[in-house]
Order: C-alpha cells, then sequence, then structure tokens
C-alpha cells in the first residue's frame, strides 16, 4: 500500500510497510535481509497496536487498523504454509514476533468477529457459492457489506466475479481481499475448453519419462525417426534423439504450408508508429528460403556461427529461421546491448556473418545500429560478412566485399532452398547468457531436443490451439524467452503471435491493451517487472480496453510478488484467466516449472510443480539431502530434451558450473527454492552473485569490468539491490584513482559509460563512493555487507569495514 492513511483514519506508515516487508520474506534468499524484514514487520505491528489503543475499539480508524494487523498477522501465517489461519494460527504467529501483549486480546469482540470473517470465510467459498446460485438461476448478489469483490449480476452472462473492470477504492479492496486467498483452482469456463485436463498426466509421465518425451518429439516432423530417446552414457553429455534427423526450418514453416495453413498469420507485427504487417506462414517460407540461399552463396556453411542483431521486426525471425535451414547455428544479440557487448559475442563465438540493422526505432528516435556496429567489429578476423536490413531507411555506411543489404540479397536469390534434414544433436543456437565471472557464457542448444521442449511445452503450459488462439510473449528474440516462445515453440505449433517492436509506453501507456484488444489475444505471457510498470501507470489504461479475449495469462523470469500477481489477475485477467507463473532458464531452454492451467490451482508467487516429464527436487546446500519442506538449493534430477548441450568451447566450465556440485547426474541450477507442504515450489532467489534487472540476468563482473575499464576508476564492486519495480537494480561501490572526489559529474560519466559498453540495461542505479572496498583477510570483497548498506541495512557498520562479519 502505498498510501499512508485510508478513508478508514490513520494508519502507521511502519504497519502499511509491514505488510511489504512480510511480502518480502517470501523471496529473499538471504538470511540477513529476512530478519530485517521481520524486524520491520514486527516494529509495524507493534506501532500498529500502539495505534490500534489510541484509537480505541470503535471507531473506523480502529477497523482499519485492526484489519491491517490481522491481515499482517494471517499473511505471516499463510508464509509458514496455514492455508486458511484461524484465530489461532494468528496468535501463535504473533507469539513467534515476540510481541509481548497478542493483539487479538485487546480487540473489541465485535471487531474482532468482524475481523475473523475476513480472514475465515474466504473469497473463494463465497465466489463458489455465487456460481452455484448464478448456476441455478438465482443471480443475487451474495457476499456481505465487506465483499468488494461481489458478484456482478446484471446480466446472467456477467454472473462471475470481476468480469467488469475495478478501478478505484473498490479494486483496492478486491486486492486485498484476495491477498487472503492461498489457492487459485482453474476457472471452470476455463477447465470447460482446456487441452490438458487429465490429473493423471504427470503420474503417466513419471512412470515412463522417456516414453513421455518420445510421444511429445514425435509431434515433430522427423526426416529420418529416431530410435533412441535419451543416451545418458557419457554424463553430463546427455543426447537426445540421438539418431533421428529434422529440420527446424522445416517443422516451423514448411510442414504447416504443407498442411494448408500457408495463409495462418504466423505473427501479427506492429510498429512503433502503429504500422501493421501480417506475416503469413507462406510469407515466411519465401523470405526464408531466399535469405538461407543468400547466406550459402555469401559462403556461409553448416556449422558456421551467424550473428543476428536485430530488433522486434519480422526480419528477426526470418534470419534465425534461415540459419535453421542451412545449419548454420545463429547467436542472438539483445538489440537492447551495446555495440561493444555484440563484438564480443561475435568474437568469441568466430561468428562469419552478422544480421543487422541500418538503425533501430527507440520511442520515436532512430539509433544508428550500424554505423554502432561498424565501429565496434572493425578488426574482428573471423567476421566476413555483415547483412544490413533497412528498416528506418536511414544513411548507411556499406563496406565494399563485406556488407550486403537484405532486401538485395532476397531479391537475388533463388526462392528454393529444400530443408536440409540435420542430426537431432546438431546445433541449433548459441545464445550467451551472464554467469558469475565477467565472461558471458554461450549457452549451446540443439535440434531435435530443443524443439521437442518448447513445443510440447509451449503446447501445454500455455494450453495452446493453433486454430483459435493469439499468442503474445512480450519477450525480445534476443533473450531465451524470445527464442522458446516467441519463435520456436509457437511456429512449431502453427500458432499466430502478435509481435510488436516497441517499448510498452510507446506512443502510449495503453499499447498492449489496444494491441491486445485489436488482434484478440488470448495468451498473454510478459514478466513480473513489466506488471509493475502497468501497476505503476494505473488501472486506466487497461480498463479502457476490452480484454475479454484474454483467457490466459503467464509471467516469466523472476518472482512475482503475490501484489503484482493479483494486479494482474483482476485488472487484466479480470478474474477470468490462470495465470501461469513459468520457472526455467536459458540453460533449461524450456520451461520446467509451472502450473498446468487447467489441472493447477495456483497460489500466487508460486511456480507450481516440474511439469510432466520434469524431476526437480530441492535439496539441503550441505548433504545434497532431498529437503521435504523448506528451503533448500533447486536442482534438476533427471536430463530434459530442452537441456543445453555445453558452453560453448568450453565443457570444463559446463561441467563445473552445472555438474559438479552434486555430480554428472544432478543439474545444479543456481536458484534457491522453498518447497512448502503442498510440494508447490517457491523460488527464493540465485544463490550466486548473478543480478536480474527487469527480469534480465547480469553478471556482476561483468560491470565491474566495465566500470574499471573508466580511466578515472581504481576499483569497483557491483551488488544488486531490491528494487519495487525491476525486482532488482545495480548499485556499485567506486573507489577513485588518487586523489579524485566523487563528484555528481564522474557520477553520470561512469553510469554512462557502463550504459556505453554494455547497454542501458546494465547502467547502475547508484554509485556509493568509497576509499576502500570491503574486504575479508583473505581479500573477498565482502558483498553481503555492502548489500546491507545498499539496501540501507547497515549504515552504523561502516566503521567494521575492513573485519571479517563472521
Ligand atoms: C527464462 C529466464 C533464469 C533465472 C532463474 C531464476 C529466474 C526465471 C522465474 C525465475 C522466479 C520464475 N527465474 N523464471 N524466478 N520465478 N518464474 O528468465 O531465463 O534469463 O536465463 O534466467 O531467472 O533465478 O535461474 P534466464
Amino acid at each position: 500500500m502505498a498510501e499512508g492513511s485510508t478513508r478508514d483514519g490513520p494508519i502507521p506508515p511502519s504497519l502499511l510497510a509491514a505488510e511489504e516487508a512480510l511480502l518480502g520474506l517470501r523471496h529473499d534468499p538471504d538470511a540477513d535481509s529476512r530478519r530485517a524484514n521481520l524486524a520491520l514487520a514486527q516494529r509495524g505491528l507493534d506501532d500498529g497496536r500502539i495505534a490500534a489503543k489510541t484509537a480505541g475499539t470503535d471507531s473506523r480508524a480502529a477497523l482499519g487498523i485492526h484489519t491491517r494487523i490481522v491481515d499482517a498477522l494471517a499473511l505471516l501465517a499463510r508464509i509458514e504454509g496455514v492455508a486458511t489461519p484461524q484465530r489461532d494460527d494468528l496468535l501463535r504467529v504473533d507469539q513467534q514476533l515476540g510481541v509481548v501483549e497478542p493483539i487479538l486480546e485487546i480487540l473489541d469482540p465485535e471487531l474482532l468477529a468482524t475481523i475473523q470473517e475476513r480472514v475465515r470465510v474466504s473469497p473463494l467459498a463465497r465466489q463458489l457459492a455465487a456460481l452455484r446460485r448464478a448456476a441455478s438461476g438465482d443471480l443475487t448478489p451474495v457476499g456481505g457489506p465487506s465483499s468488494a469483490g461481489k458478484i456482478r449480476s446484471k446480466a446472467g452472462r456477467e454472473a462471475r466475479p470481476g468480469a467488469q473492470p475495478l478501478a478505484g477504492e473498490e479494486l483496492e479492496r478486491r486486492l486485498e481481499e484476495l491477498l487472503l486467498q492461498d489457492r487459485f483452482p482453474p476457472p471452470r469456463e476455463f477447465v470447460a475448453r482446456s487441452r490438458v485436463t487429465d490429473a493423471s498426466l504427470h503420474a503417466r509421465a513419471e512412470l515412463d519419462p522417456d516414453g513421455f518425451w518420445a510421444e511429445q518429439a514425435r509431434e515433430l516432423h522427423w526426416d529420418q525417426p529416431f530410435t533412441t530417446v535419451v543416451d545418458e552414457s557419457n554424463p553430463p553429455f546427455y543426447k537426445w534423439f540421438g539418431d533421428g534427423k529434422l529440420n527446424a526450418s522445416y517443422n516451423c514453416i514448411d510442414r504447416h504450408v504443407e498442411a494448408g495453413h500457408g495463409e495462418r498469420v504466423a505473427f501479427h507485427w506492429a510498429g512503433e508508429e502503429g504500422e501493421y504487417r501480417a506475416v503469413t506462414y507462406a510469407a515466411l517460407s519465401r523470405d526464408v528460403q531466399r535469405l538461407a540461399n543468400a547466406l550459402e552463396q555469401l559462403g556461409v556453411r553448416k556449422g558456421d556461427v551467424v550473428g543476428v542483431y536485430l530488433p522486434m521486426i519480422p526480419e528477426v525471425v526470418v534470419a534465425m529461421l534461415a540459419c535453421a535451414r542451412i545449419g548454420a547455428p545463429h547467436n542472438v544479440v539483445f538489440g537492447g546491448f551495446a555495440p561493444e557487448a555484440v563484438r564480443e559475442r561475435m568474437r568469441v563465438s568466430q561468428a562469419k556473418a552478422l544480421i543487422t540493422v541500418d538503425g533501430a526505432r527507440r520511442k520515436g528516435k532512430i539509433a544508428p545500429v550500424k554505423a554502432a556496429v561498424d565501429e565496434a567489429m572493425r578488426d574482428l578476423r573471423w567476421l566476413e560478412h555483415v547483412v544490413v536490413v533497412r528498416h528506418t531507411g536511414i544513411e548507411t555506411p556499406m563496406s565494399d566485399g563485406r556488407d550486403a543489404f537484405y532486401d538485395e540479397l532476397l531479391a537475388a536469390a533463388d526462392p528454393d532452398c529444400a530443408a536440409e534434414p540435420m542430426d537431432s544433436e546438431h546445433p541449433l543456437f548459441i545464445l550467451y547468457s551472464s554467469g558469475s565471472t565477467a565472461k558471458p557464457k554461450g549457452i549451446v542448444h540443439t535440434t531435435g531436443g530443443y524443439l521437442t521442449g518448447v513445443s510440447a511445452t509451449h503446447g501445454y503450459v500455455f494450453d495452446l490451439d493453433p486454430e483459435r488462439d493469439v499468442f503474445w510473449c512480450s519477450a525480445d528474440v534476443g533473450w531465451i524467452t524470445g527464442h522458446s516462445y516467441s519463435v520456436y515453440g509457437p511456429l512449431c505449433n502453427g500458432a499466430t503471435s502478435v509481435m510488436f517492436e516497441g517499448a510498452p509506453d510507446y506512443p502510449h501507456r495503453a499499447i498492449w491493451w489496444e494491441l491486445i484488444e485489436r488482434h484478440g489475444v488470448t495468451i498473454f505471457y510478459t514478466s513480473p517487472t513489466a506488471i509493475r510498470l502497468c501497476m505503476k501507470w494505473g488501472v486506466q489504461h487497461p480498463n479502457a480496453h476490452d480484454l475479454s479475449s484474454l483467457r490466459l495469462l503467464g509471467t516469466e523470469g523472476e518472482p512475482i510478488n503475490p501484489k503484482a500477481w493479483l494486479w494482474y489477475h483482476v485488472v487484466v485477467g479480470r478474474e477470468r484467466c490462470p495465470i501461469v507463473d513459468t520457472w526455467w532458464q536459458t540453460e533449461t531452454g524450456q520451461i520446467m516449472i509451472a502450473p498446468l492451467p487447467g489441472l493447477t490451482a495456483t497460489k500466487p508467487g508460486s511456480a507450481a510443480q516440474p511439469l510432466p516429464g520434469v524431476a526437480a527436487d530441492v535439496v539441503d546446500e550441505a548433504t545434497g539431502a532431498s529437503v521435504e519442506h523448506g528451503q533448500g538449493l533447486l536442482v534438476l534430477t533427471r536430463p530434459w530434451p530442452g537441456m543445453l548441450r555445453t558452453l560453448y568451447d568450453d565443457d570444463d566450465r559446463y561441467v563445473r558450473t552445472y555438474w559438479s556440485r552434486f555430480g554428472s547426474h544432478t543439474y545444479l541450477v543456481g536458484d534457491a527454492a522453498i518447497r512448502d507442504k503442498d510440494g508447490y515450489l517457491w523460488i527464493v532467489g540465485r544463490i550466486d552473485e548473478t543480478i536480474k534487472v527487469a527480469g534480465q540476468r547480469l553478471s556482476p563482473a561483468e560491470v565491474e569490468s566495465a566500470i574499471v575499464a573508466h580511466p578515472k576508476v581504481a576499483e569497483a564492486a557491483v551488488v544488486a539491490q531490491s528494487d519495487e519495480l525491476t525486482g532488482q537494480a545495480i548499485v556499485a561501490f567506486v573507489t577513485l584513482q588518487g586523489q579524485l572526489e566523487g563528484t555528481s559529474e564522474i557520477d553520470g560519466e561512469i553510469r554512462e559509460h557502463v550504459a556505453d559498453q554494455i547497454g542501458e540495461l546494465a547502467r547502475p542505479r547508484r554509485i556509493f563512493w568509497t576509499d576502500e572496498l570491503p574486504r575479508t583477510r583473505s581479500g573477498k570483497i565482502m558483498r553481503r555487507l555492502l548489500r546491507d548498506i545498499a539496501e540501507g541495512r547497515a549504515l552504523g557498520q561502516v566503521t567494521k569495514l575492513r573485519e571479517p562479519r563472521r
């Protein structure tokens, strides 16, 4: 709650903060910060208690305060795994907080009854009762006077909760009410039309995982059928469908065209300035074949790496599929990375060609991409060709013999290019991702397993029906989410998707909702950061649009806080759409842990359970023993088809990073997770130093090395600070050269320098000047202390900087 009072009267700000602190407890891996959050919660509750006493027991103010206190206690009980907290649970957690005077004892009995009613009668029960009444023709609204989420029953078809957009106080109340709801079962309407409703699916896959994956793989077109499923003879170098042959671009395009779906729209593309292009499967097929031929003409051969540095335009899909067609692994670099970062990724992957653009449009401005690329690529030995898509039409320098325009190449190319069958284990792409060192990891994905993993999960996690759905994954193709669920998954499944070139606030803040309405999007998949951004902008934007086409929502990339989850559920999904919180990684290639929307009752903030065919465990950090309930390290205990095969040119690092801690059969994820009493998994966060800003993975070491490259800097350390909007933000501790004093000018210079070197996404939020970085006796930077300082938790401790803390 951002405001310090409600119409019920003044509420101490610390009591409001207590609620946030409690929510924070769910996602924080750090023991110190959990303690700090608990302390905040306790202070808030104490203040609340004093305020409650002052307010007496019979005013509106008192009701507001008491309600908050009970809500906070209920939340705490729920964090502990109590589904529907009762009075005793509240008393117990209250006592556990070390509070001297149990709050419930001072409450007016009548108020207590009202409040307990809130806790006890779950909104869910009310909804069910309402649905039952609606079904039996009795449309009288149910729920007491405090029930903001009462059934709107003007017409029979609207007789379901939240069909109308809510706003203002009504929305606030509804969100608060739902905060107490532990689980969200799939809406009946959704289940009635869902593809996956067979509760035995998990069990069947568990009995015979190989059979399960083989069945999924057979949905693809194989030029040579496979006879083996997973080859585990040389762990952790697993092979999938090893003796099969297939072509990814054939699976994404040709077979749909051959089946008569050539005129189906693959992408409704929306440009920044309102342009629209419908890209059909037939059109994709034409361009992909021509570009594949053109690349071959340029001398690109099977196995050569081709870089792709393009904005969200249809050509990026054509580029990826043309590479796949001829067996040239693509290496896509996110358009937001700076040319220097592109250079590094081209250099280490020894890319032979790069497909890029004249300029990229960014909120009404044009960034001259090609000119910057030329500057960065100047002396790359392996890079022989640069193909330039004319997108903005800006003047573009071209080097003779090296550069060619995409449209000219296509026009001159032979229109037919047969898809060459590739070995199932032929590399499909490399995608660089940040690890805990400054050197990005080249994650290698191969063909048959990856396509199986992404098409299967795209099908059942999103309950996809290509005949009726319009799917929209808002992720940029430069990230794994874009690869798997903007390109390969949807195309393999013959889906129709939306692709949007721009930012969610350009040309205006309702553009996403406008596009959903315009294209009748049925499934929308985005990140928690984007949802929080939309929350900040306000409900007036989504509420101004007809979002009734939506039937399923998804999130990925970072933990979602329950408040954002509920906002997404109520404001965007209008309480009709299940939300799939999908956990996975660049390395896993495919979604691994997620609800099945027609089957799983979801809990806000939890990614639920491993998908069918996936085996995950939470293990004790020290012993490796399985943790039945509680927190531990998340591991994957069985290979899966979409898994990475190695790190490009670095098998050792592959083994060391993922398969050494618990042996070559247990994949170390790098996340901590909690398994609750129902077996639901709650991802807590990374166990390494990796930072996630707006769901995008960054390595502190990468940012540190960019900062240190600035001539005025002597030393730097980078840590994450939690951020309400972006999940985490980058904070840098910098020691300047010699006698230099930190000024706002140098601060600006350094931040700009990082954006130049890596990209906007890495620009530090804040710089702290320090004479010396705190180190342990063995010389390790004390990052935990830096994090505490960044979070404002350890200001008094700076004098102890050079002492090891424990
Ligand atoms: C797809 C993607 C992977 C890391 C992962 C974890 C975090 C991803 C999440 C999530 C909580 C989810 N993560 N999904 N945390 N809930 N649903 O994001 O890949 O960029 O490689 O990041 O992201 O920490 O280990 P990638």
